[in-house]
């Protein structure tokens, strides 16, 4: 009897199914398509404690009880199809484990329907990709805890291990998971554009080639504030050449970015839970726009485009400290929708574990989440981490080059979206008095809104015109 089955042979499932082996435990695999399962049995399992069964039946009669069973398929339909065929085949205490980058609701849905049977289900984001997969991914498990407790021996085995701690926690009910996988996404999406701001700074604003960059984001690498996976993936890319045209490659790729969704989902979740994300809802802005391709290239001949090259001194170093002030308004506006969304679903989430988990396997993997975890860590209730004294400092002392930057970069016309926006975030949250007086005014003047004085308490509505019904009906109102 196998100890662990996997549903799903794609690039996640394989790897997955190789790791848990290699840490123990014997597997049985299915997939939907049997030739998937015949060449990954015959090839990458190989020799390895795992079995291939052709049937969810044939799995679940593979399975020591309870059963654990993780699925690793696309995301939506598939995960309801394939639990509706496991839900009369399992039995009490059996497990399922939805691995996929399901959607938070979908999820929460999931969790209702299966508490009323005998079978425990857990939503699990799991990060890293296929290399995290095989080698150690950070897992985000949340539903049911006692059926945590019963994969808890094997997944902290498997998550990716950062000093002698395990990229993975039971982090709460229900959708839980993977609500933080979502917010984890949307975070990297934040990152990843930042990141390409600060290449195109550097590429257009200073003419680097690319040896050049692969240097400038190694050394920054290096470094305490921006040491984390996307910076060194980031370096890697700069070095790799175009085999055919001997360009490097990545000069070669069109620049119209694609998406899955859970940028997108983070940015409705924190709209409607009122929560500002500027940094990562202009991230998947920009991916949007750089679709537009034609359109733009159009543009491009209407309009001049860059001006000219950067003359100053020391700029190299100021992109790295705005760089590094808008990375931290990414994780500061996730953690503050994810404080806010626990808060709303009481998914009781624990932000230092959670910043715990990120630290290996997965994509937004970086030496800053070290500072955050002990911050959330002594002060559990600490609605920012802007406000936190270490950030409040680290910021500062960069505030002076993270504005030069973003204006050097509209002199030249090279447009950083998402450094723009976590600076205005960071205005924003620091400024005791913004101008939505003046909106909330309007919004009273053309529909009796209502708003709130500053200095008597209560409601108030202002007839601002003294236009009288008459002259409304006859349409003489201007
Ligand atoms: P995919 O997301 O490409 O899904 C392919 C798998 O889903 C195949 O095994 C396929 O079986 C199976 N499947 C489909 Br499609 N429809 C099915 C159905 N109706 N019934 C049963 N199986 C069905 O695979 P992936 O890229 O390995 O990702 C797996 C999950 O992990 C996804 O939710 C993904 O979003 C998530 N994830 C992926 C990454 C990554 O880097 N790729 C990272 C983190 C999370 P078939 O072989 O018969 O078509």
């Amino acid at each position: 009897m196998a100890q662990f089955g996997l549903i799903g042979l794609a690039v996640m499932g394989e790897n997955l199914a190789l790791n848990i082996e290699r840490q123990g435990f014997s597997v049985a695999v299915y997939n939907r398509t049997a030739e998937k399962t015949d060449s990954f049995i015959s090839q990458r399992a190989d020799g390895k404690d795992i079995v291939a069964t052709y049937s969810p039946k044939e799995l679940v009669a593979a399975l020591e009880r309870p059963r654990k069973i993780l699925l690793m398929i696309k995301s939506g339909a598939p995960v309801d199809a394939v639990i509706e065929q496991l839900k009369p085949l399992l039995e009490e205490d059996d497990i399922i484990i939805d691995g996929g980058n399901s959607y938070y609701e979908d999820t929460a849905r999931r969790s209702r329907e299966l508490q009323a049977t005998k079978v425990n289900f857990i939503g699990m984001g799991v990060s890293g990709g296929e290399i995290g997969a095989l080698l150690g991914p950070s897992m985000m498990p949340g539903g049911n805890k006692d059926a945590y407790e019963v994969v808890k021996p094997i997944l902290t085995k498997v998550a990716a291990q950062v000093e002698d701690s395990p990229c993975v926690t039971y982090l709460g009910p229900g959708c839980a998971g993977h609500y933080v996988k979502m917010v984890h996404n949307g975070i990297e999406y934040g990152i990843m554009q930042l990141i390409a701001e600060a290449y195109d700074l550097l590429k257009t604003g200073l003419g680097f080639n690319h040896q050049q960059l692969h240097e400038v984001f190694s050394a920054w690498n290096t470094t305490q504030e921006l040491n984390s996976y996307l910076m060194e993936i980031t370096a890697d890319i700069f070095q790799y050449i175009d085999p055919q045209t001997k360009n490097p490659l990545v000069e070669m790729i069109l620049d119209a970015a694609e998406q899955k969704g859970t940028g997108n989902w983070t940015v409705i979740s924190a709209m409607d839970l009122g929560v500002p994300v500027p940094t990562i809802m202009t991230a998947v802005n920009a991916r949007i726009m750089s679709a537009y391709k034609e359109e733009r290239v159009k543009a491009s001949q209407v309009f001049d485009g860059v001006s000219g090259r950067y003359q100053g001194e020391g700029f190299v170093d100021k992109v790295r400290d705005a760089l590094y002030c808008a990375i931290a308004c990414a994780y500061a506006e996730g953690m503050a929708l994810l404080k806010a969304a626990s808060q709303e679903r009481q998914y009781h989430l624990n932000l230092s574990e959670v910043a715990r988990i990120w630290k290996g396997g997965c994509i937004i993997r970086a030496e800053i989440l070290k500072p955050m975890q002990q911050i959330f860590q002594a002060q559990p209730d600490l609605v920012n981490l802007l406000l936190a004294p270490y950030f409040k400092e680290a910021i500062l002392s960069r505030t002076a080059a993270w504005r030069e930057v973003i204006t050097v970069a509209t002199q030249l016309n090279i447009p950083v979206p998402a450094m723009s926006a976590s600076l205005a975030y960071f205005n924003s949250y620091r400024r005791d008095r913004l101008p939505q007086n003046l909106t909330q005014a309007q919004r009273d003047y053309f529909g009796s809104h209502t708003y709130h004085r500053i200095d008597q308490p209560g409601t108030f509505h202002t007839e601002w015109t003294q236009v009288d019904a008459e002259s409304l009906q006859t349409g003489t109102a201007d």
